[in-house]
């Protein structure tokens, strides 16, 4: 059980005397610094009426935002002596000629969004840990001592170096992801990050490899594509004349660093946005655009009638398809297929119907999907007579159970409307679309190994059923050599830059999992879920407080300098100097030396523990070089990027994928050089259980009901909503959870029906309780028009904060999110029946104190 407020107190006495001199907790409850840096505060008077200083008596740093947050835009920091005073972002002062800061159409500004411009408040905050800590307590308990670093290092070694001569080399589950996956050195990753490779020299690592933000949109792009490439850069949406936006709503999450902007422009040239969602989204009002509810989940069914209609009135592009794609139709097959395990059906007959007797017709799918059928006549008429149209599938319909049928289904209409490769169409998907140059820390032979690799989201599974469990169910990779399907006795966990404590499905299975470990380790820059279940806590800098490069998400073009802006706070130091120490240590443990430590960071001498600035400044000055100016054939010198702090790689055209291949003939990535609606790699599958999928998936685009939906015959019985998990607009996942100004803007909620509601007696600002098989969770209630009845939501990302009976009052919807990923690896995120119902039981938005998050809606009631 989370002690809620012992552990802030317990954060705060754990500050030293010097520190407290300087930070308090304000009466609006963050933490807040005076100008000035060491200056006593008094409360919130100071806040109110010392003027701040202005900028000409400030030292003013262009540097930028962080995390895994759908975009990257600068951030500029006012600072004094050591101390940012505040924060501002891109007004175009800054920059210098050929950057960043004119505003036009080809360079528009890089402006921050809420979150970044909150930013000081999390460097600042109340749960940042400043010193290594211990637990004292059961996991979970939030009960911790501070050590010193030699005392925890020196536990974790010998920790590792026991559980690897007891277990074997997949006893340490590696659950780095993108908490800082957007920097090229400081870097945390599933696959290029620097606890993968500490891990992997120390050859002791289970690898994840299923993605939770795309996993069946990246399978689907790589199946079809042979490539996650397969985005425009955002401009290009100015020339769209309809923009089917599925599941896509860029008014809270980012896919981009102008979108909206770019999307703008779209409209003022007339072009049609429809928006396909169970929830009329704050996007579809922006754009006024035709709202489609659909039921969650049923999408790859609506899509088949779409196709349905296209086809029965020959609407197709034919001479597209007979170009470029595979197994559109039965003409389009190849010649192997004939004799392929896997592979006969084609998907035009698929849709007509030849296979299971049942043509996708309109009808036919209307009964699933809940979309009238002339509704999606009217939308695949559209689409199939506009040009150029973009359907951009995006990635929430595909955290589904079978949600990588949505994203094949996707790329299947794309292509038979001819739609791909051209300016104003769209083949995304994953939508990845410029490729920056993105590692620079040592990145080699050493890099990425690992003993075994499982789906990310079956850990907890593992361990709770060890040695009962088949590598399907582990969806563990192949590998060809002994260790190939041996289980992994998994011993203790690795958290950087990750909270999937908090972000994994099924929390249940992982509190039952977690406690049966020998060691949890947490790399984190404030106290998080997965935190409190750790047993070391070790407090990692800001990128604030450290030096590199950012890059940009999905789509930009450009880099940002992030020099070192602030001392790093408290004993924090960088990953990469705990991860450098931790080898050097185990080395010497092991009888080898400095060698471990000098292979992990080659530019560096131990002394990189008490000074990283130099070597961190070698490794960006040789990436620049190497990598961006050799590779990218960028000419601007690192002093000189230094100096204008952002990079915008001017592009010769529009950035359109596969146009090359449709302009040029140059054949698509994958083995037929097609876009391949029928899969050569799963046409040719004998045996599913020894691939990493586990089950059978058809080679071709189908329809499949998903394992509990609103279709559900009898699970809706005891459940009759279905819940969809969307990304909060006011967090990135779990990051600034523990903003209170942030949660000013946007709470944590349960949007519901209206006319649900009104059953239920439920008004908005209700608490609610919600539960299934899996958990229980209370959240306030928001009643809408702008639902689809039967549906709820609540966003992804708040720390959950258990009571005495395992319920959930933060309201973190993964709580009831099945561990069941289907079988190309997608997270079931969005595939989960519950019910609902009116409670007393109090819903707790924070773990501060004196939170003041929403108290003017909906009370303070602890
Ligand atoms: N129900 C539901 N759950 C979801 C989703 C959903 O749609 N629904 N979405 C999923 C998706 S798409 C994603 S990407 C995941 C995200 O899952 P996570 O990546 O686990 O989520 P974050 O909250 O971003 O956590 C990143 C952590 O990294 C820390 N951090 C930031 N910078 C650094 C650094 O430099 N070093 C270290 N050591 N730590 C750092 C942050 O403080 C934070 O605790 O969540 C998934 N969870
Ligand atoms: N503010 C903010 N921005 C972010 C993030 C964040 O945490 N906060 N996270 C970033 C990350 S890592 C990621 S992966 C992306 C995620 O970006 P997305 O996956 O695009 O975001 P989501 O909010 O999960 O889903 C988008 C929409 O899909 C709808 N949806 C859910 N299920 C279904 C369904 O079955 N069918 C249909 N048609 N629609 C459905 C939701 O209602 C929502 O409006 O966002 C990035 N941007
Ligand atoms: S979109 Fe992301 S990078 Fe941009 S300001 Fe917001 S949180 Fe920061
Ligand atoms: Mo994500």
């Amino acid at each position: 059980m989370i002690k809620k407020h012992a552990l802030t107190k317990l954060i705060n006495n754990s500050l030293n005397q010097e520190r407290r001199n300087f930070l308090k907790v304000s009466a609006t409850g963050f933490a807040t610094l005076a100008a000035g840096g060491l200056v006593k505060i008094n409360k919130a008077t100071a806040q109110a009426y010392q003027p701040y200083p202005t900028d000409n008596q400030l030292e003013t740093v262009v540097t930028s935002c962080a995390h895994n947050c759908g975009s990257r835009h600068m951030l500029v920091a006012h600072k004094q002596n050591d101390v940012i005073v505040r924060l501002s972002s891109d007004d175009g002062r800054y920059q210098r000629d050929g950057c960043y800061g004119k505003d036009t159409d080809e360079e528009p500004q890089l402006r921050a969004c809420l979150r970044g411009r909150a930013y000081r408040e999390r460097i600042y905050c109340a749960e940042r840990l400043l010193y290594p800590m211990m637990r004292v307590g059961e996991r979970g308990s939030g009960k911790f001592k501070r050590v010193s670093w030699d005392e925890a290092l020196d536990f974790i070694a010998n920790k590792l170096i026991e559980i690897k001569a007891q277990y074997g080399s997949q006893a340490i589950l590696d659950q780095s992801y993108a908490g800082a996956s957007y920097g090229v050195l400081h870097k945390s990753d599933q696959i290029e990050g620097l606890q993968g490779r500490f891990l992997g020299m120390f050859a002791c690592r289970t690898s994840c490899w299923s993605v939770p933000s795309y996993q069946g949109t990246t399978t689907s792009s790589r199946w079809t594509f042979g490539t996650i490439e397969d985005g425009n850069e955002d401009d290009t949406f100015a020339h769209s004349k309809l923009l089917i936006m599925w599941g896509w709503n860029p008014a809270y999450t980012f896919h981009g660093g102008n979108t909206i902007y770019y999307m703008r422009k779209a409209k003022q040239n007339g072009c049609k946005f429809v928006v396909i969602d169970p929830l009329y989204t704050d996007t579809a009002a922006t754009f006024d655009a035709w709202w489609i509810p659909i039921k969650p989940n049923t999408d790859a069914a609506m899509m088949a009638g779409m196709a349905h209609y296209i086809f029965t009135n020959n609407l197709q592009d034919q001479a597209f398809i007979n170009k470029f794609v595979q197994g559109m139709d039965a003409d389009t097959m190849p010649e192997w297929s004939k004799n392929s395990p896997n592979g006969t059906e084609n998907f035009k007959d698929y849709i007509l119907g030849k296979y299971d007797g049942q043509p996708k017709t309109p009808e036919w799918a209307e009964k699933i999907c809940g979309v009238k059928a002339a509704d999606i006549r009217k939308l695949a008429d559209m689409y199939a007579k506009t040009k150029p149209a973009a359907l951009k599938a995006c990635w929430g319909p595909g955290r589904n159970d079978y949600g990588e049928q949505y994203n094949r289904m996707a790329a299947a209409l794309q292509a038979m409307t001819g739609n791909i490769g051209i300016l104003g169409g769209c083949a995304e998907g994953v939508g990845k679309a410029w490729h920056a140059e993105g590692v620079a820390h040592p990145y080699d032979d050493y890099s990425n190994i690992w003993f075994s690799s499982i789906k990310s989201d079956r850990w907890a599974h593992i361990v709770n059923n060890y040695p009962n469990v088949t590598r399907q169910e582990a969806g563990l990779w192949p590998r060809d050599d002994n260790l190939d399907g041996v289980i992994p006795n998994i011993r203790g966990i690795f958290y950087q830059g990750s909270n999937w404590f908090n972000q994994l499905t099924n929390i249940n299975a992982e509190i039952e999992a977690i406690n049966k470990l020998d060691l949890v380790v947490c790399l984190d820059q404030t106290i998080t879920t997965s935190g409190l279940y750790s047993d070391v806590l070790l407090p990692i800098c800001t990128h604030f407080e450290r030096h590199d490069v950012a890059l940009p998400w999905y789509k930009g073009h450009y880099y940002i300098h992030r020099p070192k802006v602030i001392e790093p706070l408290g004993e924090s130091k960088s990953d990469f100097q705990v991860f450098t120490e931790l080898a050097y240590r185990l080395g010497n443990m092991t009888g080898i030396g400095d060698k471990f430590g000098q292979a992990y960071n080659p530019k560096a001498t131990r002394d990189y523990w008490n000074k990283p600035d130099p070597v961190d400044e070698e490794y960006l000055r040789t990436w620049w070089e190497e990598r961006v100016m050799h590779h990218q054939h960028v000419e601007m010198p690192w002093t000189e990027f230094k100096k204008h702090g952002v990079y915008k790689v001017k592009l010769e055209r529009p950035h359109i994928a596969f146009q090359d291949q449709v302009e040029l003939g140059l054949p698509f990535q994958t083995p037929s050089g097609k876009i391949e609606i029928l899969c050569d790699e799963l046409a040719r599958i004998n045996d599913w259980t020894k691939t990493r999928y586990g089950y059978h998936i058809p080679s071709i685009p189908k329809w499949i009901e998903p394992f509990e939906s609103l279709n559900h015959p009898t699970k809706t019985e005891k459940y009759p909503f279905h819940l969809i998990t969307p990304h909060p607009r006011h967090r990135t996942h779990s990051i600034f959870n523990n903003s209170a100004i942030l949660r000013e803007t946007y709470d944590q909620e349960i949007t519901i029906n209206a006319g649900d509601a009104k059953k239920l007696g439920i008004s908005t600002g209700d608490k609610i309780e919600v539960w299934n098989d899996r958990g229980r969770l209370v959240v306030p209630a928001y009643v809408t028009q702008r639902c689809l009845p039967g549906v709820v939501a609540i966003p992804e990302g708040a720390w959950i904060d258990l009571d005495s009976k395992g319920i959930d009052r933060a309201g973190n919807p993964n709580m009831l999110s099945a561990d069941t990923p289907s079988p190309a690896g997608s997270f079931a995120y969005n595939t989960i029946l519950v019910n609902i119902r009116k409670t007393t039981l109090q819903h707790r938005a924070g773990w501060d104190e004196t939170s003041i998050s929403r108290t003017h809606v909906f009370g303070r009631d602890i």
